[in-house]
């Protein structure tokens, strides 16, 4: 389980008041003291993460997190902010509440909230020791509720039995190459291996896509660009799919022929990590991007930059001469508050982050019509490897077709 990228794992977030037993309630679901537990109300202050493995639902990750009521001050009202982030960006969220106490009108709004976005979500009733008052019975409705009693565990077993039930709702990430290809047909592969390359070792998303042609039982080639046309060459029958790293996409898309189907890995990835849709129809957007636009570039961890980093140097660089000069870039990992002072958004590539994840941030873009697409579509379109890079997706590929013309450069 701990080799599973946290990217791979269920989102279990805990929710509820200061002082309503979450902290507790992990340790006892964890079966482990990893957060603090005290009467102090605000003990908890910044989101504590852990994995554990779950029966059918796998490797899971549980956040304990601020209580939403610790408002009072500046510092309180940031931890409010990233303690909802987590609500928005969870699989499943557990509301926790004390059985023995009134529901708040803040408790209410919550719930009202959790049901619109139809969020699964189970409400925990701690302090069970201690009996459940009338208008507790009355909270939530629609939601399923357990009971729980902290201090002798009570109820742990009955939460860990209802968190099972959500392994259908549970949307897990589609396999890099899903729905592309079909057992026994063979794939080719183009891995340029340059300076910038790990030692030894191929990269996350090579590695992906290799274990997943091996689990769909097809079979590959793997070359560096500069044998390809041997390879291509040596290869008795025509390949169903070739994938190249996109810095070698020009070159491969002139080695091959050009009716064979070619992608990179990025886009493979786009696909499986967030909406390969919202990102192409981003492409079209550009060109509404205003004077003086500021552009968010959202990333979903904190890396070590290297000089050309994609994100504070590439792109911006590469915006300011495809799109326009006279825009602002800013970088943040989480989505800020008010998404209408951008003009467009760029997303990181996702490798840390769930497809789930992506998802519910590109439904939070889509509720402000904030148009929008990732480091992978915005490199090849910049670098001119659309339409061809999308010909394997005929669906995406129509969409860029429709505003670029088909010819093979929408830029302006
Ligand atoms: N009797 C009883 N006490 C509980 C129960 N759950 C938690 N407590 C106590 O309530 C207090 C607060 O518990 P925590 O688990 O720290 O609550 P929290 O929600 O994490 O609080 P914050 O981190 O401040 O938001 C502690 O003194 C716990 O021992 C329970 O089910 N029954
Ligand atoms: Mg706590």
């Amino acid at each position: 389980m701990l080799n599973t990228p946290l990217a791979e794992q269920i989102g279990i977030v805990l929710y509820g008041l200061r002082n309503s037993g979450k902290s507790s309630l992990v340790n006892n679901m964890l079966e482990a003291e990893i957060s603090i537990v005290s009467d102090r109300p605000g003990t908890t202050t910044d989101p504590v993460v852990r994995s554990i493995e779950m029966g059918p639902l796998g490797p899971v990750s549980v956040t304990d997190t601020a209580g939403f009521d610790d408002d009072e001050d500046e510092l309180g009202a940031l931890r409010v902010r990233r303690t909802n982030l987590r609500l928005e960006t969870a699989d499943i969220v557990l509301f926790v509440t004390p059985a023995d106490a009134p529901p708040t009108p803040a408790e209410e709004a919550v719930i009202a909230r959790l049901a619109e976005k139809k969020k699964p979500a189970l409400i925990v009733f701690t302090f069970a020791d201690r009996g459940i008052c009338d208008e507790k019975r009355r909270f939530a409705p629609h939601y399923r509720k357990i009971h729980v009693d902290n201090l002798s565990r009570r109820g742990i077993a009955d939460l860990n039995a209802a968190l099972q039930s959500f392994s259908d709702l549970v949307e897990r990430e589609i396999t890099p190459l899903e729905g592309l290809v079909q057992a026994g047909e063979s794939i080719l592969l183009v891995t340029p291996i340059d300076n910038s390359a790990p030692k030894a070792r191929m990269i996350l998303p090579q590695v992906e896509v290799i274990r997943d042609i091996l689990d769909k039982d097809c079979f590959m080639s793997v070359t560096k660009e500069f044998q390809l046309a041997a390879c291509y060459a040596s290869l008795k029958d025509r390949p169903s799919l070739v994938i190249t790293d996109s810095q070698a996409f020009s070159e491969v898309s002139a080695v091959i022929p050009e009716d064979q189907l070619l992608t990179s890995f990025s886009i493979l990835f786009a696909r499986k990590k967030g909406d390969l849709a919202y990102f192409v129809e981003g492409l079209r957007r550009l060109r509404d991007v205003p004077a003086g636009g500021k552009i968010l570039i959202l990333e979903s961890c904190k890396h070590h930059r290297v000089d050309d980093d994609i994100g504070t140097v590439k792109i911006p660089n590469l915006f300011r001469k495809k799109v326009r000069a006279d825009v602002s870039f800013e970088l943040l990992q989480d989505v800020p508050e008010r998404l209408s002072d951008y003009a467009f958004v760029i997303n990181c590539a996702g490798c840390m982050t769930t497809h789930n994840n992506m998802m519910r941030r590109i439904a939070l873009f889509r509720e402000v019509g904030l148009a929008g697409t990732n480091y992978g579509l915005f490199l090849a379109w910049a670098k001119g490897l659309l339409p061809r890079a999308l010909e394997p997706f005929p669906l995406e590929h129509a969409l860029y077709n429709s505003f670029a013309g088909g010819s093979d450069d929408a830029r302006r």
